[in-house]
């Protein structure tokens, strides 16, 4: 099943005329649609609530506080029992037709699919300069947060797998508009993502609720998301550092290990070893500890001796026959 979810926010003019296309759209697929309304002022809520009485597979979710259209958008995936998921925005701009296409993508195969205003035949439409520009720079730093390459990280039109949504769920802070990009931020290392081109549409009814404080989200978010993936890639530094300390000291002592073999691999060599240096030891008046075995092989074992006083003795590197329990110390 899929679950489409529609975050309103006073679109009691466009929500009707949206429901009714879907309605047409999605009629071959078992479907879903969530309402999530902040108690609009314009009673979007009771619209959708009406139209939810003649058609069943429409749930209205109305929050009594406005808490913004991520956390909208969270909520009703929370709420959603599809196996597929999609947000679409009810204003109209989103091209209903386009869900097909979208959820088809799932269908063979991609995890999180995308309408995109930046890939070849999408459009931002007739947008005005100054918002080109803010999209285009917020997009450039919002792929560099993502986990997976994308052309637009910014959109709101998209659809996943319900799995993918588990798995970020955690990780999502819904605050802001862009709740794509704190799934994209997300997500797995392989994940695979497809785009359709998405035209841009312009709004028929209502107003846009982009405002300075949406854009001061945004900023509020790149920030967040940039320091999550710099304190991510430290820990990933510091892991390698641990590895390589970890590698560094086994090859350090290897070749020591592979020097001594016998010791550990032959009990009666250990006990023969272990007699010829007491012997040698309480000839030389020595402490046991003061010897320090460096290699050993079947006939004789290479030692250093430092005298336990630390006196200006000099370690002396001697070799013990085994057969005899004699020391030799070339000078
Ligand atoms: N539930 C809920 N929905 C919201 C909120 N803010 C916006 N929305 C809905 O989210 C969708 C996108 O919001 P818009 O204001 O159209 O934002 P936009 O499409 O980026 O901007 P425009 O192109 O100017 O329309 C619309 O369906 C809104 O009704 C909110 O605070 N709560
Ligand atoms: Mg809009």
């Amino acid at each position: 099943m899929l679950s489409l979810i529609l975050p309103t926010y006073n679109e009691a003019a466009n929500i009707s005329n949206l429901l009714e296309m879907l309605d047409g759209v999605l009629a071959h697929i078992p479907h879903e649609i969530i309402v999530v309304d902040d108690n609009s002022p314009d009673q979007t809520w009771k619209v959708a609530t009406e139209t939810s009485k003649l058609r069943g597979c429409i749930k209205v979710l109305r929050r009594m506080h406005k808490k913004g259209l991520s956390s909208a958008v969270v909520d009703g995936l929370d709420a959603a029992h599809g196996t597929i998921l999609a947000v679409m925005d009810a204003d109209g701009q989103h091209d209903a037709q386009l869900l097909l296409s979208l959820a088809e993508n799932i269908r063979q195969g991609a995890d999180i699919s995308i309408g995109s205003r930046y890939v070849e035949g999408g459009s931002v439409g007739s947008w005005v300069r100054d918002r080109r520009i803010i999209s285009t720079i917020g997009t450039l730093f919002a792929k560099r947060l993502s986990r997976v390459p994308v052309s637009d990280p910014l959109g709101g039109y998209f659809v996943l797998k319900r799995s993918l949504y588990r798995t970020v769920r955690p990780k999502l802070h819904p605050t802001g508009f862009k709740i794509l990009l704190e799934i994209l931020a997300a997500v797995p290392k392989g994940t695979k993502l497809s785009e359709v081109p998405l035209i841009f549409r312009m709004r028929l009814h209502g107003q846009s609720k982009l405002s300075l404080r949406v854009h001061f989200a945004f900023l509020c978010q790149i920030i967040r998301l940039s320091f999550r993936l710099c304190t991510e890639s430290l820990r990933k530094g510091g892991m390698a550092l641990f590895t390589g300390l970890i590698v560094a000291s086994a090859l350090t002592l290897l070749p020591r290990v592979f020097a001594l073999r016998l010791l550990y691999t032959d009990a009666s060599f250990r006990s023969r070893t272990q007699s010829a240096l007491t012997t040698v030891a309480d000839r030389e008046g020595w402490l046991l500890s003061d010897i320090d075995i460096r290699s050993v092989s079947k006939d004789s074992i290479d030692i250093l001796h430092r005298d336990h006083l630390r006196t200006e003795t000099p370690v002396r590197h001697c070799t013990i026959d085994l057969s005899s329990s004699t020391l030799s110390c070339p000078q």
